[in-house]
């Protein structure tokens, strides 16, 4: 009764491994190389037709695709481990609103920071591209910086949705940048990477 992560260290795979890891489920990570463009390869596509990762195989056989997705369904799968604010209350849909947020405001910004070339023509103007969604990405998550309640997303404490913010303030926006705009949230992935599940998991993605 094994879950199968299907990703690549350093990338949003990370959020899946540690959903999972803070369950205590059990998982096997399958490599599929960003360097390599294994996600576009047949035996991929396969399992994710949309050719990115992360994509999590439950144990029952079933794929889910969307980092989103994922971690919610991980959240409902281990009720106990209180992944999510309590259903039916507000705390609860604030927790959906902020993975809406990322998963829709964020990440597909990501994508133009990495491959502005999908988006533009190389060059000139893919680089000039790749610099203003850098600069959406910062100014989404200044937004996430001016909402933290501290020391995690929302009031009532940790959530998945600090597992996702952790993430995303490792892309992107700059190490610089991120220490000196993003105060709160870097002290919010800081406690995320301390949690005692979440600590390997956190050191073999983006090192300590
Ligand atoms: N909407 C997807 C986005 C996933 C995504 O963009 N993943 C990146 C790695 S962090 C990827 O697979 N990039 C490779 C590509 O776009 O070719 C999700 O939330 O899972």
């Amino acid at each position: 009764m094994t879950y199968t992560i299907f990703g690549d260290k350093g990338s949003g795979a990370f959020s899946a491994e540690a959903v999972l890891a803070e369950a205590g489920a059990p998982y096997e990570f399958h490599s599929v190389s960003l360097e390599k463009n294994e996600q576009k390869k047949p035996e991929f596509l396969a399992i994710n037709p949309s050719g990115k990762i992360p994509a999590l195989r439950l144990p029952e056989g079933e794929v889910i695709t969307e980092s989103s997705a994922i971690l919610l369904t991980i959240a409902d799968h281990f009720p106990n481990a209180r992944l999510l604010p309590p259903q039916g209350g507000f705390a609860r849909a604030q927790a959906f609103r902020w993975l809406a947020y990322m998963a829709s405001e964020i990440y597909p910004m990501v994508e133009i920071v990495d491959y502005p070339e999908r988006f533009a023509p190389r060059g000139g103007q893919a680089e000039a591209l790749r610099s203003k969604a850098r600069d959406r990405v910062r100014e989404r998550m200044a937004l996430i910086e001016r909402s933290i309640a501290g020391p995690f997303l929302l009031a009532g404490g940790f959530s998945i949705c600090d597992i996702y913010a952790a993430m995303f303030s490792r892309w992107s926006v700059g190490k610089e940048w991120r220490e000196e705009h993003l105060k709160k949230v870097t002290a919010l992935a800081a406690a995320v990477s301390e949690r005692p599940k979440i600590a390997p998991v956190w050191a073999r993605h983006f090192g300590s």
